[in-house]
C-alpha cells in the first residue's frame, strides 16, 4: 500500500532556508551562487506552495466526501493581485520566513515585490471576486470559482508625454500557484447547425452537430483561507485546438500554415481580457470567451454532480452558481439545452432546476453598460442556444400575458429580445428570468434596479426575487497585509487578530479614542504610510510631495461617471485660488497633494482626455515655484492591486464623487476609511451605508441626490443651461492655453457647456468646492481630525466580505460551512 505523503514542513528559519535552498537547487535548477532577489522569491513561494497544496488537496478530499451543496462562482474577472504575502498570513509563517531570508540576505519587502500580479480584471467588479473567493475560504463555504486563464491581463499603463500607453501584460512567465490538469479538459462546440428528429417514443429532439470543436484544458490555483484548513480552489479554463499541437492530416498533407493557424485561432479565445468595463461591443471573439467559459464550467459541475448518482431533482440542492454580471449569462440557456438534449429531460422540469440553480448580481444601473448581443451573431455562433432564448422568452411572454393579460405594451419591454435591426439578446433580462435570486451590491442600487432598469419585472414576479447585498472587502488583504502596523496597533488593544475574522470586533477600539498613547500612535502609522508614498512617488514619478501635507486620493477606472474631471477641475479652481492670493494669505492655506491613478478603456476617448488633462495640470503645478508645497498634483502610472495597497493606507481624504445614483456600490471607499483615511463624496452608492456606520460627522457629503438627476438633466436640455460662474473660470483658463493647446481638451469642456452635461458637473461644483473647504478647515484641526478617522475605522466592521458572503449563503445560495476537521 502506499504511504501517505507528509510534506516536511518548515517550523524555523532553518528549515525554511532548507526548502528554499531545495527548490532554487532542484526545482528551479538553479547555483546558489547567483541567487538573486527573483530565485529567492521563487523559493520562498515554492516552499509556501507545498504547504498549501497539502491542505488544498484535503480540503478538496473532504468536500467530496461530505456530499453537501457547494458554491460556484461565475466571474470573468478575478483581480487576485499578488499570492504569496497572503500565502504567507494564512498559512502562518511569515515571521519565521523573514528570519529565513534575512539570514540568506534578503529584505521580505523586496522578496514579496518581486511577484507580478495576476490582474485578471478591470476594477471594482473583478477585485470584488477576488475579496469574495478569501471570504469563501476563511468561512469554510465548499466554493469554486470559475474564470479563463488570460495570457494578458488587463494591460500596463505607461504615461508617456501624458498620454496613457497601453502595454501588453504578459504574466505566465512564472506562475507558481497554477497547477495544469492536463487530464481535465472539456470539448466545447461552436458553430454548426441543429439537427430535429423524432426518437422513437415520438419524442422531438434536437442535435447540435457539425460544429467546431475547440479544447479547454483546467489550470487550477488553491485560495487558502485564514485561520482555517479550508482551501477552495479557482479553476481557470484555458483554449487550445482539440487536435493537440498541429492537425496532422493538415500537416502531413503539407497544409502547414493551415495547421498552425487552426491552433491559434483556438488559442485567441483566452489570449486576453477585454479592457472594457463592458463597452466592447458585439465582438465575436467576447462572446466566444463567455461561452467558452460556461460550457466548460458547466459540464465540470454536472460531471462532479453526476458522480454522486444523485436523481436530476436534487441538482440545485448540490449547486448554487452566481453569477457575477451577466457576462456569464449563456450558462442558463447551457444548463437548459444539457438536461434537455443531453439528459432528456422535459422543459418545465429542467426549467425548474435551472431557476433553482442560479443567481445573479447586477453591478450597475447604466444603461450603455448592459450587456446586448445580436440575434444573427448567436445564431451563427451558438444556433441551439438561441433556440432554446426564444423558448425561453416565448414562455416567460406567455407567463406575463397570462398575468397582465390588459398590458399588451409591456410585452414588447420586457421581451427577452429587442425588436431592433439587428435584433438583440438583453442578457440582463435572460440572467433575470433564470435565476431564482437578483441582487444589487449596496442598498441604493438595488433599490434603484427595483424602479429602473427591472421595474417590469418586480411587477411580474414580485418584489421577493430581488434583494441587496452589500459589498465588502476582504480585511486581510485590505487591513493586515496593506497596513501590518496599524493592524498590529489594532490587536495589541483587542489581545489578538482575531477581529480580522470578525471585523465587528473593531467597534472595541472607539475606546481609546481619547487613549493618548494610542492616538499618537494611529498618528505616527498614518504618517509613515504617508511617507511611505511620498517615497514611492518620488522614486518612480520624480515628483517631490511633502507627508505632511493632506494627501488626497482619487483612484479607480477613468471614467466620466465617476467624475475625475469634477476632481481636476476643483484643483485648477483651487491653482487660480492660490495665484490670486497674497503672499501672506497664502501662508495660511492648507498644503494639499492631489493623487489620481487609474486606467481608460482603449477607446474610450473621453476618459483618456481627462488622463491628459490631469498629466497636464500636474506639470503646470508642479513646476509654479511660487505654490511649491501648497498644492502638487499627481498622477500615479499603473494603478492596480499591489499598488493599491501602498496608496489607500495613506489618504487623509478619498474622492467618491461619482453623479448620484450612477455608482452601483464603490468598493476602495470602504478601504480608505478602514485604513484611517476620510471621504467626500456623493450620496451614492455604499458611500450612503457607510455614513449611516461612521456617522455624519465623519464623512464629508456633498452634492445633488438622486431623486433630482433626472430632472435636472431635463432641465439641461429642455431649460436654459447655466455653467457655474466658478466652473466658466476654469473652463477660461483651460481656453488661455495653460494647460497646452486647448482644443485636445475642447471635446471635455463641450460635454458639459454644449451637450447637457449629462454628469450634472456643473450642478454639483460649488458644493464640491465649499465642502473641499470644510475640509481644508477640518484638517487644521489635527486631533479632531484624528478623532473622526479613529471613529470611522472602529466602525466599518460592516464592511467586511465576511458579512457579505454569508449573507449571500443564507439568502441566496442556502450553503452551509463545511468544517475542517482539528489539526491531527
Ligand atoms: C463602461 C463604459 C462606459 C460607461 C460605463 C461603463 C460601465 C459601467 C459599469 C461598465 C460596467 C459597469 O458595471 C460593471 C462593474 O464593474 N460594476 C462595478 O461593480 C463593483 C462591484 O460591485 C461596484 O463596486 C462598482 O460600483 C460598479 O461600478
Amino acid at each position: 500500500a502506499w504511504k501517505k505523503y507528509s510534506a516536511k514542513e518548515f517550523t524555523t528559519p532553518d528549515e525554511f532556508e532548507q526548502a528554499v535552498v531545495k527548490h532554487i537547487e532542484t526545482t528551479l535548477a538553479r547555483s546558489l551562487f547567483n541567487c538573486d532577489e527573483a530565485a529567492a522569491y521563487s523559493g520562498t513561494a515554492l516552499a509556501f506552495r507545498d504547504r498549501l497544496v497539502i491542505e488544498w488537496n484535503r480540503t478538496q478530499q473532504q468536500q467530496t466526501l461530505a456530499d453537501q451543496k457547494r458554491v460556484y462562482y461565475l466571474s470573468l474577472e478575478f483581480l487576485m493581485g499578488r499570492a504569496l504575502d497572503n500565502a504567507m498570513l494564512n498559512v502562518g509563517m511569515k515571521d519565521v520566513a523573514r528570519k529565513g531570508l534575512s539570514e540568506l540576505g534578503f529584505r521580505m519587502e523586496d522578496i514579496v515585490s518581486q511577484e507580478r500580479d495576476a490582474a485578471l480584471g478591470n476594477g471594482g467588479l473583478g477585485r470584488l471576486a477576488a475579496c469574495f473567493l478569501d471570504s469563501l475560504a476563511t468561512l469554510n463555504y465548499p466554493a469554486w470559482g470559475y474564470a479563463l486563464r488570460y495570457k494578458y491581463g488587463i494591460f500596463r499603463q505607461e504615461i508617456i508625454d501624458g498620454y496613457q500607453v497601453e502595454v501588453p501584460d504578459y504574466w505566465l512567465d512564472f506562475n507558481p500557484w497554477e497547477f495544469p490538469r492536463h487530464d481535465v479538459t472539456v470539448d466545447v462546440q461552436f458553430y454548426g447547425n441543429v439537427r430535429k428528429y423524432m426518437d422513437e417514443s415520438g419524442k422531438q429532439v434536437s442535435v447540435w452537430e457539425n460544429g467546431e470543436i475547440v479544447t479547454a484544458v483546467a489550470y487550477d490555483a488553491p485560495v487558502p483561507g485564514y485561520g482555517t484548513r479550508t482551501t477552495n480552489n479557482l479553476r481557470l479554463w484555458s483554449s487550445k485546438a482539440s487536435h493537440g499541437e498541429f492537425d496532422f492530416t493538415k500537416f502531413n498533407s503539407g497544409e502547414y500554415e493551415a495547421s498552425v493557424a487552426d491552433q491559434q485561432r483556438a488559442e485567441t479565445i483566452s489570449a486576453v481580457l477585454y479592457p472594457n468595463d463592458s463597452l466592447e461591443r458585439g465582438k465575436e471573439l467576447r462572446l466566444k470567451q463567455q461561452y467558452f467559459w460556461c460550457a466548460a464550467s458547466l459540464y465540470d459541475i454536472v460531471r462532479r454532480f453526476k458522480k454522486s448518482k444523485k436523481a436530476w431533482k436534487d441538482f440545485p440542492n448540490q449547486v448554487a452558481i452566481q453569477l457575477n454580471d451577466t457576462h456569464p449569462t449563456l450558462a442558463i440557456p447551457e444548463l437548459q439545452r444539457i438536461l434537455i438534449d443531453q439528459e432528456g429531460l422535459e422543459w418545465d422540469e429542467a426549467w425548474s432546476i435551472v431557476q433553482s440553480t442560479f443567481g445573479y448580481t447586477n453591478h450597475t444601473v447604466l444603461p450603455e453598460a448592459l450587456e446586448k448581443w445580436s440575434v444573427p451573431l448567436i445564431q451563427h455562433l451558438l444556433p441551439r442556444h438561441l433556440q432554446i432564448i426564444y423558448d425561453i422568452n416565448l414562455n416567460f411572454l406567455q407567463y406575463v400575458e397570462r398575468n397582465f393579460p390588459k398590458e399588451r405594451d409591456m410585452l414588447s419591454r420586457v421581451s427577452i429580445i429587442e425588436e431592433s435591426n439587428p435584433k438583440m439578446v438583453r442578457m440582463a433580462y435572460l440572467a433575470l428570468i433564470g435565476s431564482h435570486k437578483v441582487n444589487g451590491v449596496a442598498e441604493l442600487h438595488s433599490d434603484l434596479i427595483k424602479t429602473t432598469i427591472f421595474k417590469d419585472f418586480v411587477k411580474i414576479y414580485g418584489p421577493d426575487k430581488f434583494t441587496n447585498v452589500t459589498n465588502g472587502i476582504t480585511p486581510r488583504r485590505w487591513l493586515h497585509q496593506a497596513n501590518p502596523r496599524l493592524s498590529e496597533l489594532i490587536a495589541s488593544k483587542l489581545g489578538s487578530y482575531d477581529y480580522l475574522r470578525d471585523l465587528t470586533l473593531l467597534h472595541k477600539i472607539e475606546a481609546y479614542v481619547d487613549d493618548k498613547e494610542f492616538r499618537k500612535a494611529f498618528q505616527d502609522i498614518k504618517y509613515a504610510n504617508k511617507a511611505r508614498l511620498a517615497a514611492y512617488t518620488l522614486e518612480v514619478q520624480g515628483i517631490k510631495v511633502n507627508p505632511k501635507a493632506l494627501f488626497d486620493i482619487q483612484v479607480k477606472r477613468i471614467h466620466e461617471y465617476k467624475r475625475q474631471q469634477l476632481n481636476i477641475f476643483g484643483v485648477i479652481h483651487r491653482y487660480l485660488e492660490l495665484k490670486a492670493m497674497s503672499p501672506k494669505d497664502r501662508n495660511k492655506v492648507q498644503p494639499r497633494v492631489s493623487f489620481f491613478g487609474g486606467k481608460a478603456a482603449p477607446g474610450y476617448w473621453m476618459a483618456k482626455t481627462v488622463i491628459h488633462l490631469i498629466n497636464q495640470v500636474s506639470k503646470v503645478i508642479n513646476a509654479d515655484k511660487e505654490i511649491g508645497d501648497l498644492l502638487k498634483v499627481v498622477f500615479l502610472e499603473d494603478y492596480n492591486v499591489s499598488k493599491a495597497e501602498i496608496i489607500i493606507p495613506a489618504s487623509d481624504i478619498s474622492e467618491h464623487i461619482s453623479t448620484a445614483g450612477t455608482e452601483a456600490s464603490g468598493t476602495s471607499n470602504m478601504k480608505f476609511v478602514l485604513n484611517g483615511g476620510l471621504v467626500i463624496g456623493t450620496c451614492d452608492g455604499a458611500n450612503i451605508e457607510i455614513t449611516r456606520e461612521v456617522g455624519e460627522d465623519n464623512i464629508f457629503l456633498f452634492g445633488n441626490l438622486s431623486e433630482d438627476v433626472e430632472d435636472l438633466r431635463h432641465q439641461h436640455f429642455y431649460g436654459d443651461f447655466k455653467l457655474d460662474p466658478m466652473l466658466q473660470k476654469v473652463f477660461d483658463t483651460i481656453k488661455s492655453g495653460m494647460f497646452g493647446d486647448a482644443g485636445q481638451f475642447s471635446a471635455l469642456v463641450n460635454s458639459i457647456v454644449e451637450h447637457g452635461d449629462y454628469y450634472l458637473v456643473s450642478d454639483d461644483f460649488k458644493s464640491y468646492i465649499d465642502t473641499q473647504k470644510l475640509i481644508d478647515e477640518a484638517y487644521k484641526d489635527q486631533e479632531a481630525w484624528l478623532t473622526k478617522t479613529i471613529t470611522s475605522v472602529s466602525r466599518m466592521g460592516f464592511f467586511s466580505s465576511d458579512r457579505c458572503i454569508d449573507e449571500y449563503a443564507e439568502m441566496i445560495w442556502n450553503v452551509e460551512p463545511l468544517t475542517p476537521p482539528k489539526q491531527n
